[in-house]
């Protein structure tokens, strides 16, 4: 692997180039011409214009990334996550114009986007699932007759989804029909395809997922959990690892399960495995995400590899350098993503002009970004400014950190989700440990957040009366 084009933008496509030149090999990225001064275009090596803003006319438009690739004689491609990271389509163009795809092979991608193929995979390997049809319910009797067996509360999902779209909670009988119309309209909207399954509802469910390395020599491992269900709406908010509730016993069974459902599909490369916790701390497979996640780097902190390198040693069939007893955990890593959105606002996207940008520095603090002070954020694209991560050897340590780095991390010009962070850190649920996907809706309100920075006002004030006062006192010597 010579030269690799990364086909993507913002913080992901700096991330990937940071450790392609760690390894030697020549970057291309390519942009929109929204992203002409974005910094991954000056990062790397060479750049090439694939078209207008929308994503559907550059950073989701097959033939023009196979172009940039062609004219610039890249001879791999990594799609980082988004876009076309887990497009079965693009992986197979990618292999047949003889370029190497930095992930799955298309077919494992195909399938594991298929939430009901993947289901079928798995049921081979004795994972546990959640109960639920075999496969997809058209006769809208032969549904509901599937969830009386099942029992109420059940859970209505498209087969084509993932990320909570085309989804129903149905609580009773009665309610049924109309909420599979709704399910099946959504699914036929968002993914053009209106199969949709029947599952038993976990309520109050921990999101916990586990990364996994699969190279061409079959070797499969995995790098332990990340703990991910600080969300808003099917938006990940914080996540850290490992998870406070895992025990060890508990935690090699999820690894183990996640390295079946990796063998299942002939899985190459990174991959993470998405389980539901139910708070009997029983665990159920979701889906398989084929892609590099967003929250990557806090498995990065608590292995010490770097996800990227190994992605990409094993796109060059090489063989994994390391055995499952070797790898440990070591400390704690949590994760913040920060939005250009106001939490004071329904967390209404905020765009406008970085007018002032300057992340925090300093030992265990790392900070994944795409922008840079004076910049406009872009309307097009994801909202995501950029991810503040910190480690400790205790998580106390890193949830600490975590607060200071928020409170030095200065922006102005747009609104940003960093003030909710810090609600979340110093929340008392949050730091005990004791929280599952619904914590955002039951703890958050706005109004926590103008207390907080009511009382950051008023405390702000008092030093400012403070000084004032010693001033005048100073003042006042000479005088008496
Ligand atoms: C579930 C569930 C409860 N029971 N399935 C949400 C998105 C999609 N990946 C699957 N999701 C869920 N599936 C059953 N049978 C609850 C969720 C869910 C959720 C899962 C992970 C992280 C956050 C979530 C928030 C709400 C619901």
């Amino acid at each position: 692997m010579k030269k690799i084009l990364i086909a993507n933008r913002g913080e992901i496509a700096i991330r990937v180039m940071q450790t392609a030149k760690k390894m030697g090999i020549k970057t291309v990225a390519v942009y929109s011409t929204a992203d002409r001064n974005s910094p991954h275009v000056r990062f790397a090596d060479e750049a090439v214009c694939i078209g207008e803003p929308a994503s559907s006319l550059s950073y989701l438009s097959i033939p023009k990334i196979i172009e940039a690739a062609n004219i610039t004689g890249a001879n791999a491609i990594h799609p980082g996550y988004g876009f076309l990271s887990e497009n079965a389509n693009f992986a197979k163009a990618v292999e047949e114009n003889k370029l190497i795809f930095v992930g799955p092979k298309a077919e494992t991608i195909k399938m594991m986007g298929d939430k009901l193929a993947a289901k079928a995979a798995v049921s081979h390997y004795n994972i546990p699932m959640v109960p639920g049809t075999d496969g997809a319910v058209k006769d809208v009797r032969v549904a509901k007759q599937r969830a009386v067996e099942i029992g109420y509360p059940v859970l209505i999902k498209a087969a084509a989804g993932g990320g909570g779209k085309g989804m129903r909670i149905v609580e009773r009988e009665s309610d049924f029909e109309l909420q599979m119309e709704r399910a099946v309209s959504e699914a036929t909207t968002a993914f053009g395809d209106g199969a949709v399954f029947v599952e038993k509802y976990v309520a109050s469910p921990r999101h916990i997922e586990i990364q996994i390395l699969a190279d061409s020599h079959g070797n499969v491992l995995h790098l332990f959990e990340r703990e991910c269900s600080i969300q808003r709406r099917h938006q990940k908010v914080i996540e850290e690892a490992p998870s406070v509730v895992l025990t060890p016993e508990l935690r090699s069974q999820m690894g183990e399960a996640a390295v079946k459902v990796a063998r299942s599909c002939n899985y190459l490369g990174a991959g993470t495995v998405e389980f539901l916790l139910d708070a009997e701390k029983n665990f159920y497979f979701l889906e398989m995400n084929t892609r590099l996640q967003v929250e990557h780097p806090v498995t990065e902190f608590i292995t010490g590899l770097d996800l990227v390198e190994q992605q990409i040693r094993i796109a060059r069939d090489e063989a994994l350098t390391f055995s499952q007893a070797d790898l440990k955990i070591s400390g704690h890593a949590i994760e913040l993503r920060i939005y250009a959105e106001n939490p004071l606002n329904n967390f209404l996207p905020s765009i406008g002009n970085l007018q002032r940008y300057q992340p925090p520095k300093g030992l265990n603090i790392r900070v994944d970004d795409g922008f840079e002070q004076g910049m406009d954020v872009p309307i097009y694209y994801d909202p995501m400014l950029s991810k503040l991560i910190t480690y400790g050897s205790t998580r106390a340590e890193a949830i600490r950190l975590m607060i200071s780095a928020i409170e030095s991390f200065e922006v102005e010009g747009v609104s940003t989700t960093l003030p909710f962070g810090k609600f979340v850190c110093n929340h008392d649920a949050f730091i005990s440990g004791n929280f599952d996907t619904n914590f955002v809706e039951k703890y958050y309100k706005p109004e926590l957040l103008k207390k907080s920075e009511n009382e950051e006002a008023k405390l702000a004030a008092l030093v400012g009366l403070k000084i004032y006062l010693d001033d005048q006192k100073i003042l006042s010597v000479p005088a008496l």
